[in-house]
């Protein structure tokens, strides 16, 4: 007997997808990729690499199906550059990817391992080969960010979680020109109590754009004795004013449940920074980082999603 649950999300039968064994230098670990489809339909992942001093760079691998025969590049692609940006002392870390038509570019927001912890710091590519850093745009201690793919209301929008101890919650922030940030909202709370997303929340991938509004997959932190456990959940934002939440599901929809995800560096994580939509503007694929160790697939459909958060969304208001 299984127990009766809706699964949103089919892992790949290979998983995990990519693992140290596959790079062609000295690596620790590889997780929590970056992802985006080029316009030639290839699936290009920014894959976060931890090499054997425990710091982390960023390696692009390419795959014309987005599941096997990866390409991946024989050097790092992206690495830290402590000499001009000091902030990235102890390494750069889950990168997430948006396209910007306006710029024609894509943007990719990261976590600079700074001697103060986590800041988020973005960088702009047309390419993946050349990167133009702006350095850091939020201080430590903050993480989990990704950019809005276009203005709203003339400004620019960025996603992040800065800490507020002791609970972490999601805000987003407005900027004209991607380097002064203000207007600061607080968009979803870490609950409380014995909640799964109790205490630490973050965006995993970037926001989904859909017609009933951003769906943002997120990532909760349940403390317990044996440590952390990374899960994932629902929420959906209004499209013209993303700080407002309009639903939120009171489930998970994923958690660690295979052995690669509940074993390795760090047990019990599945941690996405990136997906993919087909063609078809249905088919997610959700490209995760497993037990900060290996990189999964996990494939689901938009409109499940919407129709599960429908039914799923929070009745519960608690103070
Ligand atoms: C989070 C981030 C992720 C990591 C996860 C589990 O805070 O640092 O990079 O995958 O913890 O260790």
């Amino acid at each position: 007997m299984t127990n009766q649950h809706q699964e949103l999300f089919r892992r790949q039968k290979t998983n995990p997808i990519l693992s140290a064994t596959n790079w062609a230098y000295p690596i620790n670990s590889v997780f929590n990729p970056g992802a985006t489809l080029l316009p030639d339909g290839t699936t290009l992942l920014l894959c976060r690499v931890e090499d054997r001093r425990g710091h982390s760079h960023l390696t692009v691998a390419r795959s014309t199906n987005g599941v096997d025969n990866w390409q991946i590049e024989s050097r790092p692609t992206f690495r830290a550059d402590p000499e001009q940006f000091p902030e990235e002392l102890w390494g750069i870390e889950d990168p997430r990817i948006t396209y910007v038509p306006e710029l024609s570019k894509y943007a990719v927001v990261y976590t600079a391992f700074t001697r103060d912890g986590p800041g988020v710091s973005l960088a702009l590519t047309e390419d993946f080969h050349k990167f133009e850093r702006y350095g850091v745009i939020m201080p430590p201690e903050d993480k989990d960010a990704a950019l809005l793919p276009y203005r709203i209301q003339g400004q620019w929008a960025l996603i992040h979680r800065p800490v507020s101890a002791p609970r972490a919650h999601m805000w987003l922030s407005y900027s004209p020109d991607l380097r002064h940030w203000g207007n600061h909202k607080l968009m979803l709370e870490a609950r409380r109590g014995a909640w799964w997303d109790a205490n630490k929340i973050g965006l995993s991938p970037p926001p989904i754009e859909t017609p009933q509004g951003w769906l943002v997959i997120y990532h909760g932190v349940r403390h317990t004795a044996a440590g952390s456990i990374y899960r994932l959940g629902l929420a959906l934002f209004d499209l013209y004013a993303p700080e407002y939440c309009l639903k939120r599901g009171d489930e998970w929809i994923f958690g660690p449940q295979e052995t690669y995800e509940q074993r390795g560096d760090v047990d019990n994580v599945v941690f996405p920074c990136g997906y993919t939509l087909a063609p078809d503007g249905d088919t997610v694929r959700l490209y995760y980082g497993a037990a900060d160790t290996s990189i999964g697939l996990a494939t689901g459909s938009l409109r499940a999603m919407l129709e599960w958060l429908d039914k799923h969304q929070s009745k519960i208001v608690e103070r």
